[in-house]
């Protein structure tokens, strides 16, 4: 007997194949079975109470042919072939805890929320599935696609499903504000194989009111006052543990000669602070957009009546935070936190610049036969 005969002998089970005469005991059982009819549109007050009770805050329904979403269609396709609808979804924030001075704290939130965006839609997508439809729920934030980066590697974009699925409108801070929750939401998206009864549409008007608090209060100036989004000064600070920032580390940590050498490159606080991005979730440098924004009409109403308490009790004590802000060196960012926030301690970034991956990023072209 052969080394491979006797560890996986005892262990075989014979498999009973049927045949055309006899078949598979479960595969005769589901023939008899009268055959399913021809599925049909999934009922959107139904599937709206469904998604309310498996504990999402507000929801909306949108096709994925919807204009706006062209560019979701072939990673939506790629995650799921045969999706024709999208519920979009968003469950509410602490907002304290996402206003506080303690990033642990609103870090602490965001991961939670996220936690139950997914939780509410596995419960959905396992209620969809026993009602004999598909159903997929992409991450909220990661992981992702990593293999595409530097390229796109989230599945959907759940701020354009929110917007056109009528959830709120994109701010100046580019993300979606709820015309209650204001910002204080996560998103979340449901890719479905079935057509929903109803669709919604985007809210008709913004409820960004414009007060740039968010331009104000970022510490590395990445939202412009015009419109324009610095999507590299934010994601050098704000994402500092995460993809490039993260490979940056770990090329310091090779780098270095010795521990001495390691801690003239990385303070001892910054090592804590990658253990507690490891071990817990990641911890973001800043969320002050969302935290200071005033808008939606549960927010909104206390920052009229007393807009020197909001700076006083919640901008103010994130300008004023000493703390570390990560830059390119000698770029205009940097310049930026010198002059406006000369009490932040400037740290340059080392990050490695990830080539294009080897494998091609497209997704799958859904249009090929
Ligand atoms: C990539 C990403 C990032 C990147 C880039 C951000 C970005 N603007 O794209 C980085 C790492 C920098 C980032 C940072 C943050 N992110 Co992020 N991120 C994502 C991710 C994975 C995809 C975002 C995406 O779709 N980008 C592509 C397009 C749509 O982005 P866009 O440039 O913002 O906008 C386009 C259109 O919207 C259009 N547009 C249409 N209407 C309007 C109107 C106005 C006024 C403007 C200016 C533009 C505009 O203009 C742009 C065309 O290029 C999603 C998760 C997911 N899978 O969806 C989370 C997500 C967007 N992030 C989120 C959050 C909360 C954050 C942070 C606050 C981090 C934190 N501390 O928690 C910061 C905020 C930064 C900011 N002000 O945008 C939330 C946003 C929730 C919400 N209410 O919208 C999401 C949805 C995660 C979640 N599940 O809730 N993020
Ligand atoms: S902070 Fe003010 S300007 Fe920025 S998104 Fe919110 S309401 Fe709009």
């Amino acid at each position: 007997m052969s080394d491979a005969e006797r560890l996986w002998g005892p262990l075989h089970v014979p498999v009973e194949r049927g045949t055309r005469e006899r078949p598979h005991p479960t595969v005769a059982q589901m023939r008899a079975q009268a055959p399913d009819e021809e599925p049909g549109d999934l009922d959107a007050d139904w599937l709206r109470e469904l998604c309310l009770s498996a504990g999402v805050d507000d929801v909306g329904f949108v096709a994925l042919t919807t204009p706006g979403l062209e560019d979701e269609r072939d990673y939506v396709l790629e995650a799921m072939p045969g999706t024709r609808a999208l519920i979009g979804f968003c469950l509410r924030t602490s907002r304290d805890n996402l206003r506080s001075r303690s990033i642990s704290a609103a870090n602490r939130e965001v991961a939670t929320t996220q936690e139950l965006a997914h939780e509410a839609a596995r419960r959905i997508c396992l209620e969809l599935q026993r009602h004999g439809a598909r159903a997929l729920y992409p991450a909220a934030g990661l992981p992702s696609e990593i293999h595409r980066f530097p390229n796109r590697s989230w599945v959907v974009s759940h701020k354009l499903v929110a917007v056109a699925a009528g959830l709120g409108q994109i701010g100046l801070h580019r993300n979606v504000i709820h015309p209650k929750y204001g910002t204080f939401i996560v998103l979340g998206t449901i890719l479905v194989d079935r057509p929903i009864s109803r669709y919604d549409r985007p809210v008709p008007s913004n409820p960004c009111i414009d007060c740039g608090l968010c331009v104000t209060t970022c510490p590395v100036g990445a939202i412009h006052a015009d419109g324009e989004f610095d999507f590299d000064a934010c994601y050098t600070h704000n994402n500092h543990h995460e993809l490039s920032n993260f490979a940056g580390w770990v090329e310091d940590v090779v780098d270095s000669a010795d521990a001495a050498d390691y801690r003239q490159r990385v303070t001892p606080g910054e090592t804590l602070s990658v253990w507690q991005s490891l071990s817990f979730s990641p911890q973001f440098r800043a969320g002050y957009c969302v935290a200071v924004c005033p808008a939606g009409t549960d927010v909104l109403g206390a920052y009229l009546a007393d807009p020197q308490e909001h700076a006083r009790d919640v901008v103010q004590p994130l300008t004023r935070k000493p703390e570390y802000v990560y830059v390119d060196a000698d770029s205009a960012t940097e310049d930026h936190v010198r002059t406006r926030f000369p009490h932040k301690t400037i740290r340059h970034a080392r990050r490695v610049v990830v080539p294009e991956p080897e494998i091609d990023p497209a997704p799958e072209n859904h249009d090929r036969p």
